[in-house]
C-alpha cells in the first residue's frame, strides 16, 4: 500500500497541526490485528505480571509486546511519518489507548509535550491508529486547528480517576465546542498530530471498545533535557545523534529481559513526567485503565 504523503497533505499537517484520515492498512488487516491483540489480552490478564496488564498497554507496550513493536515499524505508517519528520525516524512509544464500551474514561484537552522534557519541538509526531471505529460516540479525539502554533500553555493536574492521562492534566484554556474537530477514523486509518496540538477525547458511550494504537515518533536530533538517555528504537534511516538508547525488541510477550528494560524506562520516565506534581508515585499504575 502506497501511503507517501502529497505536498498538500504535508502542508496541511504543518498548517493545521494534524492530518487525517490516512488509510495505512485494509480493514481486514486492522481486524486481524485486533483479534491478535485481544487474544494477547486474554492470555495475559491474569498471568502473574508485576504490574496490571493495563499499565504495560498504556505506555511503552512496544518494549514488552511484539505486536506493539511490529505495528510501530510498519512501512505503511513510517511512509506517512517520513512526510513530516524526514527519513530518520525513531519509535519512542506505543500506547494501547483502549476505552471499554460504555465507560467514563476521558482524555482532557492537553498538549503532549507539556511534561515530556523535550521542550517545544517540531520533531515529534503521533500517529493514532484505529483498530475499532473511532467515532464521536466511541470517544474519538478532538483536535484544535492550528493550536500547535502556541508554546506549551499552562496545564492544571486533576489526578481524576476517569482521566487516562498520567497527571489528569488539562490545559488552562477554554476550548469551545466549535473549535473541536472530531477525529473520526475507521479501522485501519490513522491521524497524525504535532506534539503541541491541543487535543483530548470524551467517554465511550458506544457498545464496542474504542481501540487506539498510539505511536510516538521522533527525529534522532531530539534530545531530552537533563537526566539519563531515554529509550527509542531506530525504525527507519540512521540514528545521526545517539541521543536515545535502543531497547531490546520483544520476540515473545513479557519476556524477562524485556520486562527489565521496561522497568528501567518506567523509572526514568516517571521522574521526568511526574516532576513538580503534587501527588507522587509511578504513572499509569491503575488496574482499570
Ligand atoms: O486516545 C485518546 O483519546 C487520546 C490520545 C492522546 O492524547 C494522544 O494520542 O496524544
Amino acid at each position: 500500500m502506497t501511503t507517501t504523503l502529497s505536498k498538500t497533505e504535508i502542508d496541511n499537517y504543518w498548517n493545521d497541526g494534524y492530518l487525517f484520515p490516512k488509510r495505512v492498512m485494509s480493514v481486514e488487516t486492522a481486524n486481524a490485528l485486533r483479534i491478535e491483540l485481544e487474544q494477547l489480552e486474554a492470555d495475559w490478564l491474569d498471568n502473574g505480571l508485576t504490574l496490571p496488564l493495563n499499565t504495560y498497554k498504556r505506555i511503552n507496550a512496544q518494549m514488552v509486546m511484539p505486536i506493539a513493536h511490529e505495528i510501530g515499524v510498519m512501512d505503511s505508517i513510517l511512509d506517512v511519518v517520513e512526510g513530516v519528520l524526514g527519513p530518520d525516524i525513531m519509535l519512542y512509544s506505543t500506547e494501547l489507548l483502549i476505552k471499554e464500551a460504555r465507560t467514563k474514561n476521558v482524555v482532557t484537552m492537553h498538549q503532549d509535550l507539556t511534561y515530556w522534557g523535550m521542550g517545544e519541538i517540531d520533531g515529534l509526531t503521533t500517529a493514532w491508529l484505529a483498530l475499532s471505529p473511532a467515532t464521536r460516540e466511541s470517544g474519538c479525539m478532538d483536535f484544535v486547528q492550528a493550536s500547535h502554533k502556541n508554546p506549551i500553555l499552562p496545564h492544571e493536574d486533576s489526578f481524576d480517576d476517569h482521566n487516562l492521562l498520567s497527571r489528569g492534566q488539562e490545559i488552562k484554556v477554554d476550548v469551545s465546542p466549535e473549535d473541536r474537530v472530531a477525529v473520526e477514523l475507521e479501522p485501519g486509518e490513522i491521524s497524525l498530530h504535532h506534539g503541541l496540538t491541543i487535543h483530548g477525547s470524551g467517554p465511550n458511550v458506544s457498545n464496542d471498545r474504542r481501540i487506539g494504537v498510539v505511536l510516538r515518533y521522533l527525529t534522532p536530533k531530539i534530545k531530552k533535557t537533563g537526566g539519563e538517555r531515554d529509550y527509542a528504537h531506530l525504525a527507519r534511516g540512521a540514528d545521526t545523534d545517539g541521543n536515545w538508547q535502543p531497547y531490546l525488541v520483544p520476540q515473545t510477550p513479557f519476556a524477562e529481559e524485556n520486562l527489565a528494560v521496561y522497568t528501567a524506562a518506567r523509572t526514568l520516565q516517571t521522574s521526568v513526567m511526574m516532576s513538580g506534581a503534587k501527588k507522587s508515585g509511578a504513572f499509569y499504575d491503575k488496574a482499570d485503565k
